[in-house]
């Protein structure tokens, strides 16, 4: 019956954290899966977060389905996370949130409507992005291209290419953006080139949809808010989907949402209800508990207060590692600038390393990272980033 189904070819992301288990050695190191750990190497359970899911167990309630499009205070605090309480785009009412499994439900559910409601319109997304991308909207249907992002040259960001692809599209085109911390690459827009780009993506009437799945890692809360909010102000319509997976360190609860900035709050109406129709046919209303566990974490002042003096920890200590990698780096491999590591933001960076070279550091040194080259920096900790760096240094050395 099913000897014609292709074997699955792994993911490049997911299959890799897999080996990483599997691995015997004991001073293996993961640099693979986008998962924030702690300076001991573990997932952290963070206070605020620990606290919330106390309260929300104390409640004991009963757990009915939720509403197809999830839980009124996940969804509004998510709205005020995002743009701020007070921002027109929120008060007058013209954005639609459902609540999401994982941002990647948001993202899919995302991608099926525009599917269904943009029929003639094509993707594009940065060279390179996540790989994930790429499948949902290809699995949604849609044609993916890419648009020039990372400049291997510099480790840094081709913007004019960037903006001249995007002045080239047909009206209605979508284009994936990363709101902040670029997956794979680390490399951002910087305010500036945000300020350059809203114009492009309005009068192109490109219908941009941001990812957000960083909030928190890259310069703060509010800062990484700053294109959500920027494009809101500029009366352009577009899709977010943000996840709380990394910033609440929840990875298995699932807990994100996919929102549509539109026009007004008719329109909004409008495309909520056909966002909950794709829900319904596809899982019919997303789990309770771990998007109670958000909003309680969202609304209480005092475990928000602690939420974000705890994620701000997290940030620095990224910021640490990236500080003492280019240290070590810089010293064992004269003549090369790895300066990238200091000006690239978030959990990841491209080392630039071949994937020959990738696979020698995982297959010698028992280093694990992306076979694009990619290392999650939050991998990294005070009991191994030297014998990564020393570990890179070598096989850079050839
Ligand atoms: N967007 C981006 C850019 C992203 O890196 C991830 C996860 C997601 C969305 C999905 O997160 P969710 O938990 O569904 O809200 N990225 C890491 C894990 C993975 O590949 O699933 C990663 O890149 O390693």
């Amino acid at each position: 019956m099913f000897e014609h189904i292709p074997p699955f070819a792994g993911d490049p992301i997911l299959s890799l954290n897999e080996d990483f288990q599997k691995d015997p050695r004991p001073h293996k190191i993961n640099l693979s899966i986008g998962i924030y750990f702690d300076d001991a190497g573990r997932i952290p359970v963070m206070d605020s977060v620990r606290r919330a899911e106390a309260m929300v167990v104390a409640k004991g309630g009963p757990k009915p389905y939720l509403p197809i499009e999830g839980a009124a205070n996940f969804r509004t605090a998510v709205q005020h996370l995002l743009f701020g309480a007070g921002h027109e785009a929120v008060t007058s009412g013209r954005v639609a949130t459902i609540q999401s499994v994982g941002s990647s439900g948001g993202l899919k559910v995302g991608a099926d409507f525009l599917a269904t409601y943009f029929k003639g319109s094509q993707v594009w997304v940065s060279d390179p992005t996540w790989d994930n991308h790429r499948s949902m909207f290809e699995g949604a249907g849609l044609t993916v291209n890419t648009y020039p992002y990372y400049d291997a040259a510099t480790g840094g960001l081709k913007f004019e290419a960037m903006l001249a692809t995007l002045r080239g599209l047909p009206a209605k085109s979508i284009v994936l953006l990363h709101a902040c911390c670029h997956n794979p690459t680390g490399v951002d827009l910087t305010r500036a080139q945000w300020e350059q780009l809203i114009p492009v993506l309005r009068d192109g009437q490109l219908i941009p949809y941001l990812d957000l799945a960083y909030q928190g890692f890259g310069d703060g809360i509010e800062q990484d808010a700053y294109a959500a909010r920027a494009l809101a102000s500029a009366g352009v319509s577009f899709f977010i989907a943000n996840s709380f997976s990394k910033s609440m360190s929840v990875y298995g609860e699932r807990c994100g949402a996919l929102s549509v900035v539109c026009p007004n709050a008719h329109e909004a109406a409008l495309v909520l209800g056909q966002m909950k129709f794709t829900v319904r046919r596809n899982y019919s209303s997303p789990p309770i508990h771990g998007g109670q566990i958000v909003a309680t974490v969202l609304t209480d002042p005092g475990l928000r207060q602690s939420w974000e003096t705890e994620l701000g920890a997290m940030r620095e200590r990224i910021l640490a590692m990236r500080t003492q990698l280019h240290a070590v780096l810089a010293a064992k491999v004269p003549g090369r600038d790895f300066g990238y590591f200091l000006t690239q933001r978030g959990m990841f960076s491209y080392t630039g390393m071949t994937t020959a070279q990738v696979d020698t550091l995982r297959e010698v040194h028992g280093v694990y990272m992306v076979r694009s080259g990619r290392i999650c920096v939050a991998g990294l900790n005070s009991g191994n980033v030297e014998a990564t760096a020393v570990a890179m240094a070598a096989v850079l050395a050839g």
